[in-house]
């Protein structure tokens, strides 16, 4: 499969908004066009906004976002950066983690594996949804690949699991920004519309092989 913004979260500074791959009311009525409006062009580009102004005249000028990412990660001197970075990437691959035309359950050797970490199907969606319901304050809950297995983690913030040395192939975005307009408080709601009716498995598999 194609994945769109490849480009734009390799390539080194000015970052540049990776593009949306849909339109911004694909996701309804699951998710409002009103919502990714304000998901994707505010907060997505504030983020790529703060971020080029704070690499400037730093040694991270000609860095590569994945680079500055696992550069700052834990150091106090760079939180600010750390923070804005991993929010780009964050919210791209987020954003490739939907998908407007409805799922498509995994299978061959991602499926073999989901099943020998999770001992089916149902339940790696199960604990998926646990935890995205569990997470308290904001942040992402993920499936990634460490080493050999599978595991669902959850993250705070703009933590996220490419600085832990994890491979991620799925996240959900659990801050409230993500899904308040549409769901007010009722996170469960927009978390079971995104494991019913979003989730892009074919991104977590084209993840899983490596692209
Ligand atoms: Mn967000």
């Amino acid at each position: 499969m194609e994945i769109k913004g490849l480009r734009q979260i390799r390539s080194s500074s000015p970052f540049e908004l990776p593009p949306l791959p849909y339109a911004k009311a694909a996701l309804e009525p699951y998710i409002s066009e009103k919502t990714i409006s304000f998901h994707y062009e505010k907060h997505h580009q504030k983020y790529v906004t703060t971020a080029n102004e704070l690499i400037k005249g730093t040694q991270f000028e000609k860095a590569s976002l994945e680079q500055i990412i696992k550069a700052t990660a834990g150091n106090a001197e760079f939180v600010k950066l750390f923070n804005n970075a991993a929010q780009i990437w964050n919210h791209w691959f987020y954003w490739n983690s939907l998908d407007p035309r409805g799922i498509k359950k995994p299978q061959g050797e991602f499926l073999d594996a989901i099943n020998s970490t999770f001992g089916s199907f149902d339940q790696c969606v199960k604990t998926f949804s646990n935890e995205a319901i569990a997470l308290f304050g904001s942040g992402y809950v993920w499936l990634v690949k460490d080493g050999a297995k599978l595991k669902i983690t959850k993250s705070t913030n703009a933590n996220t699991p490419l600085a832990q040395n994890q491979t991620p192939l799925l996240t959900i975005d659990v801050w409230e920004h993500a899904y308040y307009l549409d769901y007010q408080n009722r996170r469960p709601d927009y978390v079971a519309a995104f494991l019913d009716n979003l989730i892009n498995w074919e991104f977590a598999e084209a993840n899983f092989r490596g692209y």
